[in-house]
């Protein structure tokens, strides 16, 4: 991998993260196999499926490294992997941690269009897909995806592999690699987004595990306690806020669950005495609604003592009900994948665990709430908020122009998240800057769906805006120029899913107008649009 492909921290700020202890020179690899060696018995990550320990998961990842290497994979190639929650997504990206090469972490709901691009810019060479999942036939996405990006050489499939590379046929013996260093790339994580172009976020072993770790101190995690990932485990809130990496560091045990539905949810946090798992806040609501209301009958959920609630606003009211109704803590979690975190503390009076998303997880974690000309505001005033430190990142994946916008000349990220501090340094989320809607914790970069929307013939203009949902928070409003007589809504909704575009970012209403709004200079007002959209949710107009 090129030098160039991402921004480092400056080598003075490395060696102080190593000095200070915050950067060990450990590798994922390296822990699992330490890890294995302390306890090889026990249950490192159980599934649907079943259950693997921590000596079966290390010899498992040794020999698929090995059969993988056996393929031309090396270390600091780029691998994409669309695994839903089962067993062999540790397997796989176990095997690809300690050969080095790069899990680029695609969301199971991601569809061509954006399997495509993740692999253009990453320039993958393989791609790890379930045969089926969630009804859905991923070979069918993944022969599309192969034969658009022309360095993807390997397709391989978990379960009926049809004429694919079959995981379970991947077996070799262990040969001694040399594994990457601490420094290098662990993992390729999806930004929420902004663009019509994905932006890929570099994380290496080094930051990535010593998030873990400090997410694991301050939400109370160790190696007795039991991590249930209710969403899709690849990313990045429950793989490592601690989550599912966190756990397995700590020797504890990693659930997977297949959904997130109580129904399921419930007996697996019974039978596996779940102490710990994570949600966005629709989820939150439905299972507090499962639990108050009984339809999921006869379960005892005493184990469970921290629910994480986070990738979008947590409501005061979900807040309030959460202890009462479920028998837990509340953390709210405040984070992002491009690095800092922000959780509530378990020892938190009431009122701050209810009213703030909660605050920096590690000492060393710089944050600034600042004006538009970058002047800090005072405590209690809305402000940008500005990140930087040893699990933060300095810059995307190959996004140079984008870099000099998204970051300070000092290296702050610009989160795009409008906060205010308060005297006790918790945060709390005001709004939004950057042009992303949030849906129920789902991301959406309206600049891509627009996109997609002015291929259409009979479109001649379009912008998407975020409309509030009692339920969600947000949803997609796609307002629409029409060339000539409009396309019927479900049409346009129905070629903008032929373009392989993630179900959860078609708008979820469409209208038709003559013109867009304009801003005094001349530039589309999308907060014109989003006050029309939100008269419209309110019924008002
Ligand atoms: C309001 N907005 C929030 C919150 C995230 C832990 C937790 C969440 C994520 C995540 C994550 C929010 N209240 N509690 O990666 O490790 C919005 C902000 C933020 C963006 C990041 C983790 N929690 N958000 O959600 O990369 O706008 O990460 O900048 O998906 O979600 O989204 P994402």
């Amino acid at each position: 991998m090129n030098e160039l492909d991402w921004p480092r921290w400056p080598n003075e700020v490395a060696a102080g993260y190593r000095r200070d202890g915050l950067w060990t020179g450990e590798t994922f690899g390296e822990v699992l196999r330490a890890r294995a060696r302390e306890h090889p018995d026990r249950v490192a990550l159980a599934a649907k499926e079943g259950a693997v320990t921590y000596g079966a998961l290390d010899r498992r990842a040794d020999r698929l490294c090995a059969a993988l290497a056996g393929l031309g994979l090396r270390r600091g190639d780029r691998v994409l992997v669309q695994l839903p929650n089962i067993v062999e997504l540790g397997e796989v990206l176990f095997a690809l941690l300690r050969l080095g090469a790069v899990p680029v972490l695609a969301l199971p709901p991601l569809r061509s269009s954006e399997l495509v691009q993740l692999g253009e810019i990453s320039e993958a060479s393989a791609y790890f897909v379930a045969a089926r999942a969630g009804g859905f036939d991923y070979r069918k996405l993944a022969r599309e995806v192969r034969d658009r990006v022309p360095s993807l050489k390997h397709v391989i499939v978990v379960g009926d592999a049809e004429e694919l590379v079959p995981l379970r046929e991947l077996d070799a013996e262990p040969v001694d690699l040399p594994g990457p260093d601490a420094q290098d790339l662990a993992v390729l994580q999806l930004s929420g987004g902004t663009t019509a172009v994905p932006k890929l976020i570099p994380r290496t072993h080094a930051d990535y595990l010593y998030c873990a770790r400090v997410c694991r101190a301050a939400s109370g995690f160790d190696s007795s306690s039991v991590y249930l990932a209710a969403l899709p485990a690849v990313h990045n809130f429950p793989l490592i806020s601690p989550g599912v990496l966190g756990a397995l560091d700590a020797g504890a045990r990693a659930v997977l669950a297949p959904l997130p539905s109580p129904d399921v949810v419930f007996p697996l946090i019974e039978s596996e005495k779940v102490t710990h798992t994570s949600v966005v806040p629709p989820l939150a609501l439905i299972w507090l609604n499962a639990a108050a209301s009984g339809s999921v009958p006869g379960h005892d959920l005493s184990s469970l003592r921290v629910l994480q609630v986070g990738g979008a606003k947590c409501s005061a009211e979900v807040a309030r009900r959460i202890r009462p109704t479920l028998g837990c803590t509340l953390q709210q979690a405040f984070g992002m994948a491009e690095g800092l975190i922000n959780f509530t503390r378990l020892d938190d009076p009431d009122e701050a665990i209810v009213w703030t998303q909660g605050r920096p997880i590690s000492p060393a974690d710089e944050i600034r709430v600042v004006d538009d000309e970058d002047r800090d505001v005072p405590d209690g005033e809305p402000g940008h908020l500005l990140a930087r430190g040893p699990y933060t990142i300095r810059g995307y994946y190959r996004a140079a122009a984008h870099n000099a916008r998204a970051f300070t000349a000092d290296g702050f990220y610009r989160t795009g998240d409008v906060v205010s501090r308060r005297a006790d340094g918790n945060l709390v989320v005001e709004g939004r800057a950057k042009d992303q809607i949030n849906r129920g914790g789902e991301k959406i970069a309206p600049e891509e769906v627009e996109n997609h929307l002015l291929a259409h013939p009979s479109v001649f203009d379009a912008s998407v805006v975020s409309m509030p949902d009692e339920y969600l928070g947000e949803r997609a409003c796609a307002y629409v120029v029409p060339h000539g007589e409009p396309p019927a809504p479900r049409e346009l909704l129905g070629f903008l899913r032929g373009r392989g575009l993630a179900a959860y970012k078609i708008p979820d209403r469409v209208e038709f107008v003559s013109e867009l709004p304009q801003t005094g200079v001349g530039k589309i007002s999308k907060k014109d649009l989003r006050d029309r959209a939100s008269a419209r949710a309110a019924g008002v107009q």
